[in-house]
């Protein structure tokens, strides 16, 4: 048989089953001696394991910190699953490397200058009556004052918006409860404006603030025109969150340095750190975001701060719309519990967690019952009446995390590395793990929405100090995946993070998010409308417009089209790529060498790339992703020639040629191997019709793209045959092969398709029989039996039917294969085959066991 055909029938025919491994007893036992694993290590491992193919209960969206990104990965199992390219550019995704990326890129340009990092902090999901519906991702960048929207369609970032008026923005980003704001509270204080203020004004020009981002939950975009600034005290605002259920219409930051010290080391004065934190408390800023949305409506009621509108303190208090409430010193998380009542303020310099109840707040505001006002005239709430109460929790509490129990809610301890369990509403502690080490924010499973789902808490640690391999002094972040369902916390798994440093994370239950797996063709991904530079097979071309030379490209396995660009050297070459696949996970890449540009074409997907050819040369372009069998060879040239040189062609050399018979002959072998593997495609494509691969949306998908790649050979077919006519059976070989190209595309995942409705459709196999198969595979019986065909022995589909009392019969003859040599039947096989069966010296439990096998065998004798 032809190489190619029997590789690929090899492919079709043996591959439908794969063989389970089954470990023996004592297996488990050695695996955990020669590991040095406690049991509760194994029991560990096996709540956190995901067997191949399997899928997680929840996804985390986690900060990437100082990378600018997002880190994306499963729980239990703590896979990394992707990094989301936000603020940063990231050539694999092509990210800052192709023109629609950079646009969305350069729209957090900031006072038109580019910005290419972010620290990103607060990561935070869109909300639907408090409760995650897993279409919208946020997050803040701090340093940069910036907030970046991501399509958790394709986990794509689609927008990127400046606040204008802060200098650094840390208390975001965080939706309210219907998605209708996000939040962001700046951090360090500043001028509004861009002018030069110097520090000893600070208590009058520099201000804070809280940005109330409007939210179009349907297109998923932020609307800067509808948005608001709320003017606040050069207090240092910090942690933010939107209350909910009953508090809901309301916003809640808490603040340092509100004694707006401003510090001057140099000029003599104790240090920031001294300053900032002499007061015993400070204020959390409490502030109707609802009404003040009504109050910017009207021109009367603000200014506008390089295009931001800013209501003033003074509007904001005119409005009962703003108050105060000390908190103790150098807060740092504010929490809105599950129902809005509770709001949890966690002081980094008190060991305490302060509870208030959102009740008494509102009621001491309706009342308009103050202690005071601050020196912005902002009236100050009773500290005591608006509290529930006050724990002792331990060293450096930060941030809080809610459960599915009532009540329950774990606190980080940063200076204790460790986090604590209690009661919000009794007020008790319940208990404490201990964690590597100083822990940040920790990461409930849904944990801040209205419907906590409990289970795990992550711990993200800020040092890993001693966990790890050494990989140099700057060591990997710890998250530490806790197991809260007993009634102690059990801490099961750290996983480094190699990205930058993680503040927060949020986690949503898998089967909320919905992504798709292909564009509808020639979509601009950044838009999700089409692209200009759409291209259809057939309609690639290049335009030129005196210097500007325009490329119209498509990528498909395995080529570019076109294959050769010429330009002048000055040339602006602009190439839109089309993707044209509908198969899932082929992505094509591209690159032009030395131009610094990169795409990343996902299926259906219409990107650009934009360079000036001002280097001469000849300059390969590729396909950057492994996409097929023929990857290396999807590829062209650009060539850069100089318009002002005179270029000598070189010598051609004479390459020696096949005689029309031998190419007669070549032709004909390749048109033979085509049809012959036109027949292996056809038996598959029987088999999924017999077996309804309809009824299963996975396998259907994989058919559609098998017959994608199937129904583009009647074209070739077409040229190959017209190479025919007119003599040029070199071209039609070509031709021919790239036939054969396609139909090894179709059964390649033609045979994935029929593997998956075998999987599908096949009765489970006991344990029994799945350790007959593994023995009939180990035994070396597999050597001359092929399941379903007749190989160097008999097919043994069957064979439990062809004997009287055949279950003993076979039993005796694998024991004992030689009493049967001359028995008339097994005479006939010998003769047949020129072969006899040895003795595989099997034990009496793996012949019984490989007998269940074959009895699995021919229950589903139809599918082999
Ligand atoms: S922050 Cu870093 S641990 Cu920016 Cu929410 Cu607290
Ligand atoms: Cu396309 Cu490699």
């Amino acid at each position: 048989m032809n190489y190619k055909l029997s590789k690929l029938s090899t492919l079709v025919l043996g591959s439908a089953l794969t063989a389970t491994t089954v470990f023996g007893s004592g297996t488990l036992e050695k695996v955990m001696k020669d590991r040095g694993l406690s049991e509760n290590d194994v029991i560990r491992a096996a709540k956190t394991y995901l067997p191949t193919g399997g899928r997680d209960e929840f996804v985390i969206f986690s900060s990437g910190g100082q990378s600018g990104q997002i880190i994306v990965y499963g729980v239990p199992s703590m896979k990394i699953l992707k990094y989301i390219a936000v603020f940063t550019p990231e050539p694999w995704q092509g990210y800052g490397f192709d023109e629609d990326s950079l646009a969305v890129l350069r729209q957090g340009n900031i006072r038109g200058r580019e910005i290419n990092w972010g620290d990103t902090h607060h990561p935070a999901l869109s909300e639907k009556d408090g409760k995650y519906d897993g279409r919208w991702l946020a997050i803040n960048d701090k340093a940069n004052p910036r907030i970046a929207i991501i399509d958790l369609e394709d986990f794509e970032t689609k927008q990127i918006t400046a606040n204008p008026v802060f200098k650094s923005a840390h208390g975001g980003a965080f939706f309210t409860q219907d998605s209708e704001y996000i939040i962001e509270a700046a951090q360090y204080a500043a001028p509004f404006d861009n002018n030069y203020h110097p520090i000893e004004e600070y208590k009058e020009t520099y201000r804070g603030g809280v940005t109330m981002w409007k939210f179009d939950d349907q297109k998923g975009r932020i609307l800067a025109d509808k948005s608001y600034t709320i003017e606040m005290p050069p207090y240092m605002q910090d942690l933010s969150d939107a209350g909910k259920g009953v508090s809901h219409g309301w916003g809640f930051t808490n603040s340092f340095n509100s004694e707006m010290y401003t510090g001057g080391i140099e000029v003599g004065m104790p240090p920031n750190e001294a300053g900032m934190s002499r007061n015993d408390t400070d204020f959390l800023h409490v502030y109707n975001w609802e009404k003040l949305a009504k109050v910017a409506e009207d021109k009367a009621n603000y200014t506008v701060v390089n295009g931001m509108k800013i209501i003033s303190m003074e509007t904001a208090v005119a409005n009962d719309a703003l108050f105060l409430i000390p908190e103790p010193k150098s807060p740092h998380g504010v929490d809105v519990s599950p129902d809005g009542e509770y709001i949890t303020v966690c002081g980094k310099l008190d060991t305490h967690a302060s509870v208030y109840l959102w009740s008494k707040i509102k009621k001491l505001i309706d009342a308009k019952e103050y202690i005071g006002k601050d020196p912005y005239g902002i009236p100050i709430l009773d500290m005591k009446k608006s509290l529930h109460g006050q724990v002792e929790l331990g060293l450096g509490p930060l941030h809080n995390q809610y459960s599915n129990v009532d009540g329950e809610i774990y606190t980080s301890l940063y200076v204790d590395s460790q986090i604590v369990k209690w009661n919000y509403k009794t007020l008790k502690v319940l208990d404490k793990e201990n964690v590597h080490y100083n822990v940040g924010h920790l990461c409930g499973m849904e944990g801040k929405s209205a419907d906590p789902q409990g289970k795990y808490i992550i711990s993200l640690n800020k040092l890993a100090i001693d966990r790890f391999q050494n990989v140099g002094p700057l060591h990997p972040q710890n998250h530490q995946l806790i197991d809260i369902s007993g009634k102690t916390m059990d801490l099961l798994y750290d996983m480094p993070i190699p990205l930058g440093e993680p503040h927060q994370a949020v986690a949503i239950r898998a089967e909320k998010l919905h992504p798709h797996v292909r564009y509808k063709m020639g979509t601009n991904s950044k838009t999700g409308e089409q692209h200009i530079g759409k291209t259809l097979a057939g309609q690639e071309k290049i335009v030129r417009d005196g210097n500007k030379v325009t490329v119209f490209a498509t990528m498909v396995r395995s080529h570019i089209n076109p294959e050769r660009i010429t330009v002048n050297k000055g040339d602006i070459v602009t190439m839109h790529l089309t993707n044209l696949e509908r198969a899932q996970d082929e992505t094509h890449g591209f690159t032009v060498d030395h131009y610094d540009v990169h795409a990343s074409l996902e299926p259906g997907e219409t990107s650009t790339i934009k360079f000036t050819a001002d280097l001469e040369g000849v300059f390969p372009y590729y396909c950057t992703e492994f996409c097929s069998a023929l990857h290396l060879e999807m590829m062209g040239y650009l060539m850069v020639k100089d318009p002002n040189k005179k270029y000598v062609s070189a010598q051609k050399l004479k390459m020696a040629t096949m005689s029309p018979e031998e190419l007669k002959a070549e032709y004909d072998k390749t048109v033979a191997v085509n049809d012959a593997t036109d027949a292996v495609i056809q038996s598959v494509v029987k088999f999924l019709k017999e077996n309804g691969y309809d009824k299963h949306a996975t396998v259907k998908d994989l058919v559609t793209d098998a017959f994608d790649q199937y129904g583009q050979i009647p074209a070739q077919k077409k040229l190959a045959d017209e190479a025919v006519k007119t003599g040029d059976l070199e071209k039609a070989i070509l031709f021919e092969n790239m036939i054969w190209q396609l139909m090894v595309k179709t059964a390649d995942v033609g045979i994935r398709a029929k593997d998956a409705l075998v999987r599908l459709v096949a009765t489970k196999q006991t344990p029994e029989a799945a350790r007959g198969s593994r023995a009939f595979d180990e035994g070396g019986c597999s050597g001359c039996h092929v399941v379903g065909k007749v190989s160097s022995g008999p097919d043994l589909t069957g064979v439990l039917q062809r004997h009287e009392n055949a279950e003993q019969w076979v039993a005796d003859f694998i024991k004992n294969p030689e009493h049967k040599y001359d028995d008339a039947y097994i005479k006939g096989m010998i003769d047949y085959f020129n072969l006899k069966m040895p003795n595989q010296n099997m034990s009496d439990d793996e012949i019984k066991d490989i007998i269940e096998y074959f009895k699995w065998i021919d229950q589903n004798a139809n599918l082999f």
